[in-house]
């Protein structure tokens, strides 16, 4: 997500950092490529102009020249105004037994997913006991998809459907509260585009059923669409808030910015993979950070401290005052194991995304062992002095770890490539990497 404002922001600025002073003519300059980035990342032409002009007007005041680092200073009101477009966290509000919290939104946006989604992110961080309806007679077994889905994790579902029409408000809430459940998520059933029978069939099961919350599901993919498409439901149906799907694949992002300001109604959360558990709450701060490239730092460190122990931190202290040798080789591997997925901690740092295409998180698990094997083959001068590990070395530590030759090359290598990290991050830390990366 933002994938590419980060690319093209970080770029734009680091430039403009080395010039020290900004006249109005650089400012003018660099924001007018902020503006052709953002409009390329899908963000819509008015939303564009405004913010820029209210970033321009805040930085030419006098602040900007008392500034020690301009370009910062320019960012960093970047930064702000987009988190005041994104506006502060939402919750999607749940007040007493019964209360109805229904989606809608079209054909194959990732209602029924969202719907299962919701009802885990609800139990599992709010305590709440979801029960489940779906009420999409359209498509034929898409009410089968909601009720194995609901099952497979766990959650009470309605079962009992009539195909004539939606089972009456009186029958869920009864049946819900019978099953001692709080609230109930209704899923609905989608259509390829806004038309009259859809908004009717809607409407119609709204009046009806009096929803606490009704929520819209957004496919993050439709770009530029979206807004025509949240403003014909805001009319047609109406509804309180907005959930994206998809958001992990959409490099560019813009929509949901557009969203926010135009269509103005809050965002929920954002659906960030197929998984039930892929269920992110909108973070303006952390997206704002993400797109200037600071990077998802609390995110980072929000990650780290929960896997990393008190013997990763003393061990990362002896590294980084000795010799990087195989032992620590492995401890790190052991690490990054645990921090699970490489690649999404790389996302968080910019600059890191390089990193990603040389670190093959799917055959870590494996290697490791492998790894493990073949260190465990070595003398202890070996493990201690990698250079000595001629060829002759390296064909009897295969043989006696039962791995091939290419196995010991390349953990060899990729030893190799980690020791050279090390030394970079002791001599100029994260942003001796970044700058090696770029
Ligand atoms: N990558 C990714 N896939 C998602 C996400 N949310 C849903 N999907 C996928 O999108 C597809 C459609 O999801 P559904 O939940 O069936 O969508 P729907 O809106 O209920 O579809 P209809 O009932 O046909 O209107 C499925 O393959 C989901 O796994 C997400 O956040 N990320
Ligand atoms: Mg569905």
């Amino acid at each position: 997500m933002f994938e590419f404002l980060q690319e093209k922001i970080t770029k734009l600025f680091d430039k403009l950092s080395k010039r020290g002073l900004l006249s109005e003519k650089d400012i003018d300059e660099a924001l007018k490529d902020v503006r052709i980035a953002l409009l390329e990342a899908d963000v819509h032409y008015r939303v564009v102009r405004d913010l820029l002009d209210d970033v321009k007007r805040k930085v030419m005041g006098e602040e900007l020249s008392k500034s020690i680092n301009p370009s910062q200073y320019l960012l960093k009101t970047l930064k702000t105004e987009l988190i005041g477009i994104m506006g502060t966290p939402a919750t999607v509000r749940i007040g007493g037994t019964g209360d109805i919290v229904m989606l809608l939104g079209l054909q194959g946006t990732g209602k029924t997913t969202t719907a299962v989604k919701l009802a885990k992110h609800m139990r599992d961080k709010r305590g709440l006991k979801p029960y489940l309806v779906s009420i999409d007679f359209n498509r034929p077994a898409a009410q089968e998809q909601l009720i194995t889905l609901a099952k497979a994790n766990g959650f009470p579902v309605h079962e009992d459907i009539s195909a004539k029409g939606f089972p009456g408000l009186h029958d869920i809430r009864l049946v819900s509260a019978r099953q001692g459940c709080d609230f109930i998520i209704v899923d609905t059933a989608g259509r390829l585009h806004i038309d009259t029978d859809l908004v009717n069939e809607l409407k119609q099961v709204k009046s009806t059923l009096q929803p606490a919350q009704t929520i819209l599901v957004i496919d993050s993919m439709m770009g530029h669409d979206v807004l025509k498409m949240a403003e014909g439901f805001q009319q047609g149906v109406g509804y309180d808030g907005a959930i994206f799907t998809k958001f992990e694949g959409d490099t560019r992002g813009g929509a949901v910015i557009s969203f926010r300001k135009i269509i103005n109604k809050p965002i929920y959360y954002v659906g960030v993979g197929e998984a039930v558990s892929a269920l992110e709450p909108f973070d303006p701060e952390r997206l704002a950070a993400r797109i200037v490239g600071s990077g998802d730092m609390d995110g980072l460190v929000e990650k780290v401290a929960e896997v990393v122990t008190g013997d990763d931190v003393r061990h990362a202290q002896r590294m980084a005052k000795g010799k990087f040798t195989f032992p620590d080789f492995i401890q790190q591997l052991k690490m990054m194991k645990r921090l699970g997925s490489v690649e999404s901690l790389f996302d968080m740092v910019p600059g890191f995304g390089k990193l990603k295409k040389s670190v093959r998180t799917d055959t870590m698990k494996q290697d490791l062992k492998v790894y493990e094997a073949i260190i465990n083959s070595m003398t202890n001068q070996e493990r201690n002095n990698p250079d000595i590990l001629n060829g002759k070395r390296r064909q009897r530590i295969a043989q006696g770890s039962g791995t091939k030759p290419e196995d010991v090359n390349r953990l060899i290598k990729r030893f190799f490539e980690s020791q050279r990290m090390m030394d970079i991050l002791q001599k100029g830390g994260i942003k001796g990497i970044q700058r090696f990366l770029q």
